[in-house]
Protein backbone atom coordinates (compact mmCIF):
# COMPACT_ATOMS: atom_id res chain seq x y z
CA UNK A 1 0.00 0.00 0.00
CA UNK A 2 3.08 2.35 0.83
CA UNK A 3 4.59 1.50 -2.05
CA UNK A 4 1.55 2.45 -4.92
CA UNK A 5 1.28 5.65 -2.78
CA UNK A 6 5.22 6.44 -3.02
CA UNK A 7 4.69 5.96 -6.75
CA UNK A 8 1.48 8.16 -7.19
CA UNK A 9 3.21 10.87 -5.57
CA UNK A 10 5.98 10.66 -7.96
CA UNK A 11 4.28 9.67 -11.04
CA UNK A 12 2.06 12.95 -11.32
CA UNK A 13 4.99 15.32 -11.40
CA UNK A 14 7.21 13.54 -13.88
CA UNK A 15 3.65 14.12 -16.25
CA UNK A 16 3.38 17.24 -15.79
CA UNK A 17 7.43 17.68 -16.27
CA UNK A 18 6.68 15.50 -19.22
CA UNK A 19 3.84 17.96 -20.57
CA UNK A 20 5.67 20.59 -20.02
CA UNK A 21 9.05 19.61 -22.13
CA UNK A 22 6.73 19.07 -24.89
CA UNK A 23 4.74 22.47 -24.45
CA UNK A 24 8.28 23.84 -25.17
CA UNK A 25 9.11 21.68 -27.70
CA UNK A 26 6.18 22.72 -29.60
CA UNK A 27 7.24 26.18 -29.13
CA UNK A 28 10.01 26.80 -29.77
CA UNK A 29 9.29 24.49 -33.30
CA UNK A 30 6.90 26.58 -34.37
CA UNK A 31 9.40 29.83 -33.88
CA UNK A 32 12.50 28.21 -34.93
CA UNK A 33 13.46 28.95 -38.51
CA UNK A 34 16.86 30.24 -38.88
CA UNK A 35 19.08 31.20 -41.28
CA UNK A 36 22.52 29.52 -41.12
CA UNK A 37 24.66 30.30 -44.12
CA UNK A 38 23.90 31.22 -47.55
CA UNK A 39 25.77 31.93 -50.71
CA UNK A 40 27.02 34.90 -51.66
CA UNK A 41 27.21 35.27 -47.70
CA UNK A 42 25.93 37.88 -45.98
CA UNK A 43 28.24 41.49 -46.48
CA UNK A 44 30.45 39.44 -48.99
CA UNK A 45 31.82 40.38 -52.23
CA UNK A 46 32.01 39.04 -55.52
CA UNK A 47 33.97 39.07 -58.13
CA UNK A 48 31.67 37.92 -60.70
CA UNK A 49 28.35 37.30 -61.50
CA UNK A 50 25.36 35.50 -59.50
CA UNK A 51 23.72 32.61 -61.56
CA UNK A 52 21.96 31.08 -58.69
CA UNK A 53 21.24 32.00 -54.43
CA UNK A 54 21.40 29.23 -51.38
CA UNK A 55 19.79 30.06 -48.50
CA UNK A 56 20.89 27.37 -45.49
CA UNK A 57 18.06 26.88 -42.51
CA UNK A 58 18.31 24.89 -39.30
CA UNK A 59 15.15 23.25 -40.07
CA UNK A 60 14.33 21.64 -43.68
CA UNK A 61 12.26 24.50 -45.36
CA UNK A 62 9.22 23.89 -47.29
CA UNK A 63 9.93 25.33 -51.09
CA UNK A 64 6.24 25.93 -51.89
CA UNK A 65 6.15 27.89 -48.49
CA UNK A 66 8.80 29.91 -49.48
CA UNK A 67 9.93 32.64 -51.57
CA UNK A 68 13.61 34.67 -52.27
CA UNK A 69 14.10 37.44 -54.29
CA UNK A 70 16.49 40.09 -55.51
CA UNK A 71 16.98 43.37 -55.36
CA UNK A 72 19.04 45.70 -57.32
CA UNK A 73 18.81 49.61 -56.32
CA UNK A 74 15.43 49.76 -57.09
CA UNK A 75 14.55 46.69 -59.40
CA UNK A 76 14.07 43.33 -58.91
CA UNK A 77 15.67 40.79 -60.58
CA UNK A 78 13.94 37.40 -60.81
CA UNK A 79 15.14 34.23 -58.33
CA UNK A 80 12.84 30.64 -59.94
CA UNK A 81 12.60 27.74 -60.00
CA UNK A 82 13.07 27.35 -55.96
CA UNK A 83 13.99 24.22 -54.88
CA UNK A 84 15.55 22.37 -52.00
CA UNK A 85 19.76 20.16 -53.00
CA UNK A 86 18.51 18.38 -49.82
CA UNK A 87 20.46 20.23 -47.18
CA UNK A 88 17.82 22.39 -45.44
CA UNK A 89 18.68 24.71 -48.03
CA UNK A 90 16.40 26.52 -50.26
CA UNK A 91 18.22 27.16 -53.81
CA UNK A 92 17.20 29.41 -56.88
CA UNK A 93 18.29 30.33 -59.96
CA UNK A 94 19.00 34.07 -61.04
CA UNK A 95 17.91 34.56 -64.77
CA UNK A 96 19.45 37.92 -65.38
CA UNK A 97 22.81 39.11 -65.52
CA UNK A 98 23.96 40.18 -62.08
CA UNK A 99 26.55 43.35 -63.13
CA UNK A 100 28.87 45.14 -60.16
CA UNK A 101 26.68 46.87 -57.83
CA UNK A 102 25.06 46.20 -54.20
CA UNK A 103 22.68 43.73 -54.51
CA UNK A 104 19.78 42.84 -51.62
CA UNK A 105 18.30 39.26 -50.92
CA UNK A 106 15.18 39.19 -49.41
CA UNK A 107 13.95 35.70 -48.30
CA UNK A 108 10.54 34.16 -46.68
CA UNK A 109 11.01 30.60 -45.49
CA UNK A 110 8.29 28.33 -44.05
CA UNK A 111 9.75 25.24 -42.26
CA UNK A 112 8.26 21.98 -43.57
CA UNK A 113 5.34 20.64 -41.40
CA UNK A 114 4.60 24.28 -39.71
CA UNK A 115 2.82 27.58 -41.40
CA UNK A 116 5.26 29.93 -39.80
CA UNK A 117 6.84 31.96 -42.41
CA UNK A 118 9.98 33.30 -41.64
CA UNK A 119 11.46 37.11 -43.07
CA UNK A 120 15.22 37.88 -43.55
CA UNK A 121 17.38 40.11 -45.72
CA UNK A 122 20.98 40.27 -46.19
CA UNK A 123 22.82 42.22 -49.19
CA UNK A 124 26.04 41.39 -50.68
CA UNK A 125 28.24 43.16 -53.44
CA UNK A 126 28.96 42.62 -56.70
CA UNK A 127 32.63 44.03 -57.78
CA UNK A 128 34.56 44.72 -61.25
CA UNK A 129 33.26 41.25 -63.22
CA UNK A 130 36.11 41.77 -65.61
CA UNK A 131 35.14 41.15 -69.77
CA UNK A 132 32.92 38.59 -70.91
CA UNK A 133 34.47 35.85 -72.58
CU1 LIG B 1 19.81 23.13 -56.88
Amino acid sequence: MELVNTKFATSTPVRSVLAMLLLMFAVVGFADVKLLDSFPKSDSKLGEMVTDLRLWFDVEPDPAGSKIELLKDDSRIPVLALHSMGENDLMGFVQQPTPPGRYRVVWQATAVGTDTVVYGEFDFIIVNSGPKP
